[in-house]
């Protein structure tokens, strides 16, 4: 249960074996960390994006990390939210879960997180955080993992849940 921590600032900045893009359909790039991580990768980042042939909603796929400190980049693709009846809630889980996935077939150690879907997706951050915090938790993934949200409220949200899973455990 001590794999996983909550921290705060720009994820472009992490030196970790990866981590993980909210990306979109196309892996093409677009804004918000999306956006952040194309342009501290550079142009090569775009290119190998480009032979990927994009990705399934709640799927991932890796790529190197190119000019970011970072190893690997892991897109995944979060669900827009919908309204809850979409299946979004295990569409997001998948995100958490084929991105470590991955992270172990690669035998990685240290992945970090954006908090997926809650920007221009919309997906509400209470849920967001309780989802990924529990999927991250039950995921065979040994290695760490790290949280990196954007804004001190984000980071109280996604601590909370945590230190919640935390003494339902206990
Ligand atoms: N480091 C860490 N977190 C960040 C950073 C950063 N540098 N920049 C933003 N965030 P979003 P989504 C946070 O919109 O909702 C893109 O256009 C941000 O505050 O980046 O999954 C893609 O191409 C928020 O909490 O991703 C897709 O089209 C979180 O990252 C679409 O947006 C996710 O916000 C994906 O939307």
């Amino acid at each position: 249960m001590s794999k996983l921590t909550i921290s705060c600032g720009d994820i472009t900045r992490l030196a970790v074996d990866a981590i993980v893009n909210a990306a979109n359909c196309s892996l093409l790039g677009g804004g918000g960390v999306d956006g952040a991580i194309h342009k501290a990768a550079g142009k090569q980042l775009f290119e190998e994006c480009l032979q990927l042939d994009g990705c399934a909603t709640g799927q991932s796929k890796a790529t190197k990390g190119y000019l970011l400190p970072a190893k690997h980049v892991i897109h995944t693709v979060g669900p827009i939210w919908r309204g809850g009846h979409a299946n979004e809630a295990e569409l997001l889980a998948s995100c958490y879960r084929t991105a470590l996935d991955i992270a172990k077939e690669l035998n990685l150690k240290t992945v970090a997180f954006p908090s997926i879907s809650t920007g221009a997706y919309r997906f509400p951050k209470e849920l967001a955080a309780e989802i990924a915090v529990k999927t991250i938790l039950e995921h065979p993934f040994d290695g760490e993992v790290q949280m990196c949200t954007f804004s001190p409220t984000d980071k109280e949200i996604y601590q909370k849940k945590l230190d919640e899973a935390r003494s339902q455990n206990n």
